[in-house]
C-alpha cells in the first residue's frame, strides 16, 4: 500500500489521535495545552507528524487530516468543560496554510464549535507564516471573521523563521505569537540566538500581543526568558506531548 492510501485509511479507521503538551505561565500554572497529531499505525507503530504531515500537505489529504484534528480537539474541549481543573484550558490546534485557505474554513470552524457547544474563548488557532503568502486582504478578513465574530484566539507558530514583515505583524488580527524553538533551544549558548528572542519578546509587547516560547527544555532557558519579559511557556521542562488521560492525571 501506499503512503496515500494508507493515510486514506487511517482517518476513516481511527488511527489518528491528539496529543496534549502543556502551556504554563509565570507560576508554573497550567493554562493551556497545544494539540499535536500521532498517528497509531497498525504495523508501524505511533508515526510522528513530521513523517506525514509534509507529505499530506501535498494533496487534499490534509483537508480530512486538519477537520478531524480541529473537531477531536473540539470534542476535547467540551470533555475539559465539565471539570474543574480543566474548564479553564484553551486549547491551540495547529493549522495549515492550505486549510486556512481553503474555501468555507471560517465556516467549517463554526459549524464544529456549534457541534460540540463550546466556548470560541476555549479554542486558539495556531498559524504560520506561510499564510501570509497569500492576499493580505483576504488573510485579514478571514483572521478578523475567527477572532472577532466567532471569538476564538488566534496565535503565529515558528515565529521568526518565516518571511514576513513588521508591517504583516502590525496588520495581522493576532492574540499570540510563539517564539520558534529553535531560537530558545540555543538562546542560552548563542548571543544571537538570545538577541532574536528578547527582540521577538518586546516586539510583541510593543504590538500588544502575548508571547509564548516554545521548545524550553532547560532552567537556565526558564530564567533567561523570564529576564526578558516573557510570562507564558511551552516545552519539556513542564511535560512531553502525551494522551489525554495521562495530561490530565499530571495536571
Ligand atoms: O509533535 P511534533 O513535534 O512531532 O510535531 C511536528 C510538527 O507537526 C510540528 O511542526 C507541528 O506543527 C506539526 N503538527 C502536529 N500536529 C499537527 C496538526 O494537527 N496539524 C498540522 N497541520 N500540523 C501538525
Ligand atoms: O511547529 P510546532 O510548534 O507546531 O511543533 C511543536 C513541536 O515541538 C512538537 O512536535 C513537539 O513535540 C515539539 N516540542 C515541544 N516541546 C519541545 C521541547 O521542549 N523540545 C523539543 N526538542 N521539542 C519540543
Ligand atoms: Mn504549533
Ligand atoms: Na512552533
Amino acid at each position: 500500500a501506499t503512503l496515500e492510501s494508507d493515510l486514506r485509511q487511517a482517518i476513516h479507521e481511527g488511527q489518528l489521535q491528539l496529543y496534549y503538551q502543556v502551556q504554563v505561565d509565570r507560576d508554573r500554572r497550567p493554562v493551556g495545552a497545544e494539540a499535536l497529531v500521532r498517528w497509531m499505525h497498525p504495523l508501524r507503530g505511533m508515526v510522528p507528524p513530521a513523517q506525514f504531515i509534509p507529505f499530506a500537505e501535498e494533496s487534499s489529504l490534509i483537508l480530512d487530516i486538519g477537520h478531524w484534528v480541529l473537531d477531536e480537539a473540539c470534542r476535547q474541549i467540551a470533555a475539559w468543560s465539565h471539570h474543574e481543573r480543566t474548564r479553564q484550558l484553551v486549547l491551540a490546534v495547529n493549522i495549515s496554510a492550505r486549510q486556512f485557505k481553503q474555501p468555507g474554513f471560517v465556516e467549517q470552524v463554526a459549524a464544529v464549535i456549534r457541534k460540540h457547544g463550546i466556548q470560541p474563548a476555549r479554542l486558539k488557532l495556531e498559524l504560520t507564516e506561510s499564510i501570509a503568502l497569500e492576499e493580505i486582504g483576504v488573510i485579514t478578513a478571514k483572521m478578523h471573521a475567527l477572532r472577532s465574530e466567532l471569538g476564538i484566539s488566534l496565535s503565529l507558530d515558528d515565529f521568526g523563521t518565516g518571511y514576513s514583515s513588521l508591517s504583516y505583524l502590525k496588520r495581522l488580527p493576532l492574540d499570540q505569537i510563539k517564539i520558534d524553538q529553535g531560537f530558545v533551544r540555543d538562546m542560552t549558548v548563542d548571543s544571537s540566538d538570545a538577541v532574536m528572542v528578547k527582540t521577538i519578546i518586546d516586539m510583541a509587547h510593543n504590538f500588544d500581543l502575548e508571547v509564548i516560547a516554545e521548545g524550553v527544555e532547560t532552567a537556565a532557558q526558564l530564567e533567561l526568558l523570564e529576564q526578558y519579559g516573557c510570562v507564558v511557556f511551552q516545552g519539556y521542562l513542564f511535560g512531553r506531548p502525551v494522551p489525554a488521560a495521562e495530561f490530565e492525571a499530571h495536571l
